[in-house]
């Protein structure tokens, strides 16, 4: 009973701080601040090259996990999946398209989520082709009105205009995501697309680990992660690399190129698994915003208070202690960027997105500029915010596109423009 009075007070108290919480969204207002530099170590010293970078690297890595994600574990060491469908007549014969249920565990009852692949049937150089693989909110059958699709079971916030009832697909969701997911012009360049439905991993509310994969880790009588174990971010982005651990054993992906994208939250979730797991061959972060590409201490649009008590679930607990405390943070999100370095990275920002703020995720760029340098590759070739609608690519890429908080055409664009820039060499 106390319990729940405890628990009454503090949900209430988080929506008031919620309530409270004003953005701010004057450049004048933002706050000093200096950033931790990627490139000095935790005990004070410079990191000059690439073997020591390695060193600092696994301590950014490590503060990350301890402070703002959560540590997550490894994935199962056998891979247990089945391809529960394959069309290789496809989209009118211009797709192969794949449905791959894949465990949790090892154990044979373990939940599954399933990964929707589309492969080209056309390529100019035949073989394993890269691709494209992020998660999505509705369902795999909201990216494409592709009837083949199978219908997602999985929660999903409700959403009556696109057909989400009592958090559940209805036939009415077939392809309303497919603006932001133009396949066929994906398959048109020479490469596949995969999805999952985020949902399939954890449910996205504070109760979503009960039934999620967090939730199968727990231990006996464990009822919450620990302060430094993983939330809900960090369970969305181990999805993403057991999905790597399929293509690796896919003959038709090349499993090198695969270039892990997302949007939004999901957006942070997909720059978390390229930074951890450096088998992704590129990464791609659309409007990730706080916790995403955006430097915290700029408190600009959304800040970790904000984002704390409306998703407490996200991060780890130990990122409670920086609500309102950013320059406390041992890490700022430019080491998020650094940790994907020397992989090629884009960041896209909207324009009308201020809640992301779009010139924090453009100076998180240039600060991690250095680490690739002293990787010996062109970071970001700009030192100013571009004008919108000009990208500006060396191996990281960044633009400001006009419109709001989405994902575009033309942002699909210059994604695939830069995956032509870095992942068209086979690497097997
Ligand atoms: C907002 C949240 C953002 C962003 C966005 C989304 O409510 O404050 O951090 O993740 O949702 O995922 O659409």
């Amino acid at each position: 009973m106390k319990r729940t009075l405890i628990g009454l007070f503090m949900a209430t108290a988080g929506t008031w701080a919620a309530a409270q919480f004003q953005a701010n969204y004057d450049e004048s207002r933002v706050p000093r601040y200096v950033l931790p530099d990627p490139l000095v170590t935790a005990e004070g010293d410079p990191v000059t090259n690439a073997e020591a970078w390695l060193a600092r690297r696994a301590q950014i890595l490590r503060l990350f996990e301890n402070e703002v994600y959560g540590r997550a574990p490894d994935g199962p060491r056998r891979l247990r999946h089945k391809v529960a469908s394959r069309d290789r007549s496809a989209l009118g014969g211009l797709a192969t398209r794949k449905e791959v249920d894949i465990h949790f565990t090892e154990h044979p009852a373990s939940p599954t989520m399933s990964l929707l692949i589309y492969l080209p049937n056309r390529v100019r150089v035949p073989g394993p082709v890269p691709l494209f693989l992020g998660l999505n909110f509705y369902g795999n059958q909201s990216i494409h009105p592709d009837p083949g699709i199978t219908l997602s079971r999985a929660w999903m916030h409700d959403n009556t205009d696109l057909g989400v009832v009592d958090h559940r697909a209805t036939e009415a969701t077939r392809g309303v995501r497919a603006p932001r997911w133009p396949v066929e012009f994906i398959l048109s360049r020479g490469y596949g697309l995969a999805t999952i439905h985020y949902g399939e991993l954890e449910p996205d509310h504070e109760e979503g680990i009960r039934s999620g994969v967090r939730g199968l880790h727990l231990r006996f009588g464990q009822r919450v992660p620990a302060a430094d174990q993983w939330g809900a971010i960090a369970a969305w982005a181990w999805g993403l690399s057991r999905a790597l651990d399929y293509f690796e054993r896919d003959s038709d992906v090349d499993h090198r190129r695969v270039a892990v994208m997302g949007h939004s939250r999901l957006g942070k979730a997909a720059l978390w698994a390229g930074a951890r797991d450096q088998r992704f061959g590129m990464v791609v972060s659309n409007n990730s915003g706080c916790g995403g590409a955006a430097l915290s201490r700029r408190r600009f649009g959304e800040a970790v208070e904000s984002i704390n008590t409306t998703f407490p679930h996200w991060f780890c607990g130990n990122f409670k202690r920086y609500s309102g405390r950013e320059n406390e943070l041992p890490v700022d999100q430019h080491m998020l960027l650094a940790l994907i370095a020397p992989r090629p990275l884009y960041i896209a920002s909207a324009e009308e997105d201020l809640w992301a703020d779009p010139r924090g995720e453009f100076l998180a760029a240039v600060a991690a500029d250095p680490v690739y340098r002293l990787l010996g590759v062109e970071g970001l070739p700009a030192r100013e915010m571009p004008p919108v609608n000009q990208p500006v690519m060396g191996r990281i890429g960044y633009h400001i596109r006009s419109g709001i908080h989405d994902v575009t055409e033309f942002d699909w664009e210059q994604f695939l423009a830069f995956a032509d820039m870095h992942l068209t060499r086979r690497t097997r």
